[in-house]
C-alpha cells in the first residue's frame, strides 16, 4: 500500500465555528492545503486573506477560499455551515432550517468527492450526521458527527474545576444527544481509576452546567467556537495521523445498548478510515434508559423527515 500523505480539508461555512476552526488547524499545521468555501463568497475571500497574511509567521499551509470542486481532492470535509442557535433557541429548533441546506451542500460535495471523510459539525448535529449518511450514501464509518467530543470536553473541565485536577488527568463523558437529552456516564467517571465520590448535588450541578453550556455561552457572547473548534481539531488530527484515539463521535448506531438507527454521541475508535469500531460501554440501569430516551427523542424527530 502506498504511504499515506494527508493531503486537503475543506471547511463549509466560515462562520465564528468555520474560522474558528480554520484558525485552529492552521496554527498546528495539521495539512498541507485548507479551502474555505461559503454560500457567501466574499467571507469566505475575507478570512482566506486574513490568515493567509500570517503565513509568515506560520508557513507550510496553502489556504484558499474555494468552490464544491475543491472537494474533489479533499481527505476531511468539514461541514459547519448553517442557522446557528440564538438565545432561547434549543438545537433541535434548528433542524427545519438546516435540513434543506444539508440536502444541497451534501449533494454538491459528493459531486465532486466519494472517498473522504464528512465530518458534521452543524447543529442539530446527530440528526444532521443521520441525513448526511442516507443522502451522501457513503460508508457508515466516514460520517461522522462531532457528535458529545466537546459536551465531554465540558464535563471533564468542570469535574476537574472541582477536584482541582487538571482535566487532561479527568476520565469523563458524555454520551447521546448533542444537546437536552445528554446523557453524563457518572458511573464509569473516575480519576487514576479512583471514584470520583462527588454527592448528589455535586453531580447535578456539573451536569447541568455542562448540559447549558451552549446557552450561557450564546448568552453571553452570541456564539460558541473556541472549544467547538479544538474539538474539531482533535478529531482531525486522530483521523489524518491514524491514532486510533477513543472519541465520543457521533456516528451510526446498531442494537448498541438497545439502540438502532440513529447518530449518537458514544465512544469511537478514531482513525484514517473513519469511525474503525464503536465501544460497548457497560451502563447502569439508569444511564441505560436515559440513552435511549435520548435516542427515541431523535429518531421521533427523524421520522418527520423525508430522508
Ligand atoms: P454562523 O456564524 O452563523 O456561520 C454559519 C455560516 O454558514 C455563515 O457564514 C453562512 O454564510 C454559512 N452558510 C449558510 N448556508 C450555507 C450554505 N448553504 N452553504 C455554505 N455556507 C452556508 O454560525 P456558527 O458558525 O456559529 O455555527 C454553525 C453551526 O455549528 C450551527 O448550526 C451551530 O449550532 C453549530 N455548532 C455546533 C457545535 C457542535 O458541538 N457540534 C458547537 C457550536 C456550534
Amino acid at each position: 500500500m502506498a504511504p499515506y500523505k494527508p493531503n486537503r480539508v475543506v471547511i463549509i461555512g466560515t462562520g465564528a465555528v468555520g474560522t474558528t476552526t480554520a484558525y485552529t488547524l492552521l496554527l498546528r499545521r495539521r495539512m498541507p492545503e485548507l479551502v474555505l468555501i461559503d454560500v457567501n463568497h466574499q467571507k469566505a475571500l475575507g478570512e482566506a486573506l486574513d490568515m493567509n497574511h500570517g503565513m509568515p509567521f506560520i508557513g507550510g499551509v496553502k489556504l484558499w477560499a474555494g468552490t464544491y470542486e475543491d472537494c474533489r481532492e479533499a481527505d476531511i470535509i468539514i461541514v459547519t455551515a448553517g442557522a446557528s442557535q440564538k438565545p432561547g433557541e434549543t438545537r433541535i429548533d434548528l433542524l427545519r432550517k438546516n435540513i434543506s441546506i444539508f440536502r444541497d451542500i451534501i449533494q454538491k460535495i459528493t459531486k465532486y468527492n466519494s472517498h473522504g471523510i464528512l465530518l458534521i459539525a452543524t447543529n442539530p448535529v446527530d440528526i444532521l450526521s443521520y441525513a448526511t449518511h442516507k443522502i451522501s450514501g457513503f460508508d457508515r464509518r466516514r460520517v461522522i458527527g462531532s457528535g458529545t467530543v466537546l459536551d465531554s470536553a465540558r464535563f471533564r473541565y468542570l469535574i476537574g474545576k472541582q477536584k482541582e485536577i487538571d482535566p487532561r488527568s479527568i476520565h469523563g463523558q458524555i454520551i447521546g444527544e448533542h444537546g437536552d437529552s445528554e446523557v453524563p456516564v457518572w458511573s464509569l467517571a473516575n480519576v487514576a481509576g479512583i471514584d470520583l465520590n462527588f454527592t448528589e448535588e455535586e453531580r447535578q450541578s456539573i451536569y447541568e452546567n455542562t448540559k447549558n453550556a451552549a446557552y450561557e455561552i450564546i448568552n453571553a457572547k452570541g456564539a460558541t467556537s473556541f472549544a467547538i473548534a479544538l474539538a474539531l481539531d482533535r478529531i482531525v488530527d486522530a483521523i489524518l495521523h491514524n491514532e486510533g484515539a477513543v472519541l465520543n463521535v457521533s456516528t451510526l448506531l446498531n442494537n448498541y445498548n438497545g439502540v438502532s438507527d440513529v447518530f449518537l454521541g458514544v465512544p469511537c475508535v478514531v482513525d484514517r478510515s473513519g469511525v474503525r469500531e464503536v465501544l460497548d460501554l457497560t451502563l447502569n440501569d439508569q444511564e441505560q434508559a436515559l440513552f435511549q430516551q435520548s435516542a427515541e427523542k431523535l429518531k421521533g424527530e427523524i421520522s418527520k423527515l423525508d430522508l
